[in-house]
């Protein structure tokens, strides 16, 4: 065992740099080059690594302080004495102060250049390397992020409450409420499309072509529009499509409604596929899923939003509960709360808390569509119009009745191979619903 003394590098040309963030606490493990503090000059920030692994045994440095080459961080507790050998360089950054085994000898951590150069990205407000990368994996611009730091510096819980503020609606980002702008504006009047740098909206004078109407957006659209827009922009999104064959299913349907004729309640496709989803999120509970800053939010409950057309625009009703519920049960509900949907009658609790949210044009018509993600939910499932078609059995061709299905995915939390199994299983229930028993 020895005590290493852990010192600044070469750092370049900065006499002295500023300690802002301490990643490294007395009693840590730590890893050979793992980062232990983070310093910045007025042109740069940078990490300062280990040369060794071991056990922190005491901080030598605070926030606030200034440290310059050869300036003593931390003492490391090591075992990896042998690695502590003299090195070819004539700076010794690390030093054994307590080593009772070997005489005392240094070594050089690996060289580490700044990683990021402030000075040129003149309008980046001050944060360390490791706030910027998790800004970068977040999507969050760092220049529209309050810093609550010394010198407005922006911090690790600055960039989660700005994340947090746009993911519940809250706030927008400059590229956000642009395209919102120029979606929400008939005459393209807002300019904010600059900030993202794209050409103005066209402005066009229609009645030159025809005679033309203007009608105000309503407020639900405008509401849609501004979701929409949002999770477009923020959300990489990608549509898987597959089929289902619901012969059988369909053929049980009918059978039921015919059964159910006289109590009134008729029964859909889209109550089947609610209670197939529901078992195909239970089977891969990442698409039931939230991103919360840097962790993922599993909900063990199944609330299962619906898109609905109305003569206000869109609407999202909310069927609670689902995976407790029985077809005949959520078929009545949907019918009630598409019912209230159209009457502009839903109240605030039956549009929201949805985990998952399914959007059916099985009545309308239509292949495929890639409908977008409702956030902060991960993945929507867009169902379009079954049709009969024929299908290979490996001997002949059969007529089997085929359900459309196009997934939409989060790619920073699922990725295609778990999209194409969520598909694959859920058109085996569908198939065979039977097998939510299982
Ligand atoms: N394939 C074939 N037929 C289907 C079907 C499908 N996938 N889904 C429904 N149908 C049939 C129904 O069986 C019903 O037939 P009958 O009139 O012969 O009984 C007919 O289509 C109408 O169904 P519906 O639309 O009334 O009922 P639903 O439960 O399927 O849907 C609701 C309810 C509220 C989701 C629907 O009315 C609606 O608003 N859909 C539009 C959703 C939408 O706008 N999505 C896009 C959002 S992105 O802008």
């Amino acid at each position: 065992m020895a005590i290493l003394e852990i010192k600044v590098p070469d750092i370049g040309d900065f006499a002295e740099v500023a300690v802002i963030e301490l990643l490294v606490k007395p009693g840590d493990s730590i890893k050979a080059e793992q980062s232990l503090l983070t310093v910045e000059s007025d042109k740069a920030s940078m990490e300062i690594p280990s040369s060794h692994a071991g056990v922190v045994k005491e901080l030598r440095v605070k926030l606030g302080d200034k440290v310059a080459e050869g300036s003593v961080v931390l003492l490391l507790e090591t075992a990896d004495v042998a690695a502590v050998a003299p090195a070819a360089a004539n700076v010794p950054a690390t030093n054994v102060v307590s080593a009772p085994d070997r005489s005392t000898t240094s070594a050089l951590p690996a060289p580490h250049q700044p990683t990021e150069q402030t000075q040129a990205l003149p309008h980046l407000p001050h944060a360390s390397p490791s706030v910027r990368k998790f800004a970068r994996e977040l999507g969050v611009p760092l220049n529209e992020v309050k810093g609550t730091g010394g010198k407005g510096r922006v911090t690790l819980q600055d960039v989660q409450a700005f994340s947090r503020s746009v993911m519940a609606g809250t706030v927008a980002t400059k590229a956000i409420t642009a395209v919102a702008e120029q979606k929400n504006s008939a005459t393209g009047e807002g300019a904010a499309g600059a900030a993202l740098g794209l050409i103005p909206w066209p402005k066009v004078d229609f009645a030159k072509f025809g005679p033309i109407e203007r009608k105000n957006i309503g407020r639900i659209q405008k509401i849609s529009a501004a979701n929409l827009t949002r999770n477009a922009i923020m959300i990489p999104a990608v549509t898987n499509h597959d089929d289902a064959d619901i012969t059988d299913l369909e053929a049980f349907r009918v059978q039921l409604n015919k059964e159910n004729e006289k109590s009134g309640t008729k029964v859909t496709m889209l109550a089947f596929l609610i209670k197939a989803c529901v078992a195909a999120l239970k089977q891969f509970p990442q698409f039931n899923s939230s991103l919360d800053g840097e962790q993922l939010v599993l909900k063990k409950y199944w609330h299962i939003g619906f898109a609905a057309d109305t003569p206000n625009g869109l609407m999202v009703p909310v069927l609670k509960d689902a995976d407790q519920k029985g077809i005949v049960q959520i078929s009545t509900e949907m019918a009630e709360l598409a019912k209230k949907a159209r009457e502009g009658k839903l109240s605030p609790a039956e549009m929201t808390g949805a985990s998952f949210t399914i959007s059916s044009l099985g009545g309308i018509g239509g292949r495929y569509f890639t409908p977008i993600i409702n956030a902060p939910e991960v993945a929507i499932l867009g169902v379009c119009k079954s049709r009969t078609e024929p299908v290979w059995d490996g001997k002949a061709f059969q007529p089997r009745l085929m359900l459309p299905l196009s997934l939409t995915w989060d790619h920073r939390v699922i990725d295609g191979a778990a999209a194409a199994r969520f598909n694959v299983y859920l058109a085996q229930i569908l198939g065979d619903m039977r097998r939510v028993l299982l």
